[in-house]
């Protein structure tokens, strides 16, 4: 069976997913650059810099390190102004009851999240303190789906990574775990990812048992 579960945190534990949609979206109609929810769908899990790299494909306008900074920050502006909005009610459905089940069977559990604001959200959302283990945005040097907050959260655990599960609602993610040699479970918008040992719509569908069996 395995020891800890570890949580990405958009799109698994709350829905800033479609804030980070809304302020690139902002921010590419300002620089009259085309931007659609397909091209957001690559930005999921991505790092902020690599997300603007991705968005600039769909223009000939070029832009210095500098410029590209300041619309990176710019975006995050805005970002931020929407997470004001955000508390407790925002959790996703079945995230507590899975939370409140792993705590009482002693898995450990962890957030793995690209973010460098997942500090701000799980305060929040009132999650701050229920992590054994946050690793985010900030602490990686590659994003997913590079392997590295993934295995770092496992290390913050001290679980080894055979023994750990992620939850991921994005492709990238679910690389990183691949990578990482853990589980990868995959839930919203990754579940017709196959390369995912255990897919679900949301986490209210999610059998315990299945989700720690080891494979
Ligand atoms: C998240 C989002 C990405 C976002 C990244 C960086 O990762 O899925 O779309 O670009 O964080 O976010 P920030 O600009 O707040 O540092 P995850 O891993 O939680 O899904
Ligand atoms: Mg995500």
């Amino acid at each position: 069976m395995k020891e800890a579960v570890i949580f990405d945190l958009d799109g698994v534990i709350v829905s800033t997913d479609e804030y980070h949609y809304k302020a690139w979206k902002k921010l590419a109609d300002e620089e009259d650059i085309y931007f659609d929810t397909q091209i957001n769908q690559k930005l999921r899990g991505v790092s902020r810099l690599e997300s603007l790299e991705i968005i600039l494909k769909k223009t000939n306008k070029t832009y210095t390190e500098e410029e590209k900074e300041n619309l990176a920050q710019r975006k995050n502006n805005y970002y931020r102004e929407l997470l004001k909005s955000l508390n407790h009610e925002d959790i996703l459905p079945g995230v507590l009851n899975v939370l409140d089940a792993l705590k009482e069977k002693r898995i450990k559990i962890a957030i793995g999240s690209s973010s460098k604001n997942t500090g701000t959200i799980l305060k929040k959302i009132g999650l701050d303190k229920i992590f054994n283990a946050v690793v985010d945005g900030n602490q990686i040097k590659n994003s997913k789906p590079d392997p590295e907050v993934f295995l770092l959260a496992a290390k913050a655990l001290g679980v080894e990574p055979l023994k750990c599960v992620v939850i991921e609602d994005a492709d990238a993610g679910i690389k990183a775990a691949l990578a990482a040699e853990m589980k990868a479970v995959a839930v919203g918008d990754a579940q017709s990812n196959m390369n995912s040992s255990y897919r679900l719509s949301d986490l209210t569908k999610i059998d315990i048992n299945k989700l720690l069996e080891d494979g």
